[in-house]
């Protein structure tokens, strides 16, 4: 980072702390994880500060459906307070159910002048689905329909972001025979919308976002389900801890076996992770340090970002894998691009015939039933 660049970094540092009470190391260590999240160039944290500190608070009018408030539990239940001070800072959260003071006529009204008063440039959160059969009739507020709120906010906003998977298709209400038609937010509004799916989702994914926005006034790249890529461009699997035992053909065959407390790979007991994109096996869950994430604590990922995964496929079913194959080399790391040496060559024969083997364990161990299958042995 240039001399420059760090100096700017400080002097929004220094103002956040003097605003806030956040350490400036707090603050810059903030602004980097966000920056790396996000997957933006080295040197970005420096704009990301001088975006928070700055203080635009874009408006923020924050919609609940039919969900249990998990998604902004999770949100505000951050393991320090510098994340809750800083989304509370970083936004103005003008109409939240669940967080303002007010209710009844006098919170519609802060609802109606935050819009008046931002049109065409609040963002609006959903969170929770949307019953859509019979009119709508099975969430109403303030006497008025979910579905018919959800048009009237969205129709003025600069921004739509669906939180949680409820809001982003249906989530846990939808689950069949859905006797609600609980739908997500997109196929209510009839167009896209930014989603942040998962049960609940990664707070971090929706601050990114948010630091997104305010940093560079656009939302981030999305995938065609509304996602943004940076957070959900890779399946779990791709990044877990565990995968050097899924592809030494190593697993947990019962909770509590050997498998188990030695931390081998969940895909029997039902994980999720090869099919299911998210980002928790790189950034973990709920910022309490590592491992805190569902299969760091020794559970199989839901898959609960995935429409027809979570809440649908049974847990112990197994996951669609794509390959069971592991990687047959690796790239060489001091050849140029398109050469490579002898003893390069040699060494990639090596780890080939290691892989076929692995190949080989693994493939004999994925068709093995739990009373089959060898228990570890002591390393
Ligand atoms: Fe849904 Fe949010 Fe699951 Fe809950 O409110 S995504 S039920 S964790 O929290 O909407
Ligand atoms: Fe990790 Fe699950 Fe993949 Fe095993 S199957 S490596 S536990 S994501
Ligand atoms: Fe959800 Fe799987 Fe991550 S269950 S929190 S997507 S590990």
């Amino acid at each position: 980072m240039s001399d420059t660049c760090f100096d700017d970094l400080q002097t929004s540092a220094a103002a956040i702390e003097a605003r806030l009470g956040i350490s400036r190391r707090e603050f810059t260590q903030f602004c980097a994880t966000t920056a790396t999240t996000l997957g933006l160039a080295a040197g970005s944290e420096t704009a990301i500060a001088q975006a928070v500190q700055s203080a635009k608070r874009p408006s923020v009018i924050w919609l609940h459906y039919q969900e249990c408030t998990g998604c902004s539990e999770s949100l505000l239940r951050a393991e320090h307070p510098t994340l809750e001070k800083l989304i509370l800072d970083t936004i103005s959260l003008d109409y939240h159910e669940t967080l303002m003071a007010a209710a009844g006529h006098q919170a519609e009204a802060a609802r109606k002048s935050a819009m008046a008063a931002n049109k065409g440039k609040y963002v609006l959160v959903v969170e929770g689905a949307i019953p859509t059969k019979d009119n709508g009739i099975y969430c109403k507020v303030g006497g008025h329909t979910a579905m018919d709120l959800v048009k009237e906010c969205a129709a003025d906003a600069a921004a739509v972001i669906a939180i949680g998977s409820c809001a982003s298709w249906g989530g846990m209400p939808s689950t069949g025979p859905n006797p609600t038609g609980s739908s997500g937010v997109a196929k209510v509004l009839g167009k896209p919308v930014l989603s942040i799916p998962g049960c609940p989702p990664n707070p971090y994914n929706f601050l990114a976002t948010v630091v997104h926005f305010l940093t560079f006034g656009t939302l981030p790249a999305l995938d065609s389900l509304g996602r943004p890529l940076f957070a959900y461009g890779r399946i779990v699997h791709e990044n877990c801890e565990r995968r050097a035992h899924f592809d030494a053909g190593r697993f947990a065959m019962e909770f509590g076996d050997e498998g188990h407390r030695k931390g081998y790979c969940l895909y029997k007991l039902g994980c999720k992770g090869p099919e299911t994109y998210a980002n928790c096996s790189t950034i973990g869950f709920g910022d309490v340090g590592g491992s805190n994430w569902p299969v760091g604590c020794g559970h199989p990922c839901i898959g609960c970002t995935e429409q027809g995964i979570v809440f649908t496929k049974p847990i112990h079913a197994l996951a669609n894998l794509r390959s069971a194959t592991p990687p047959a080399s690796y790239p060489g790391v001091v050849e140029q691009q398109g050469q490579t040496s002898f003893a390069a060559g040699a060494a990639m024969a090596a780890i080939a015939g290691a892989a076929a083997a692995a190949t080989a364990m693994l493939t004999k161990n994925l068709g093995k039933s739990a009373a089959e299958a060898p228990q570890p042995k002591d390393e």
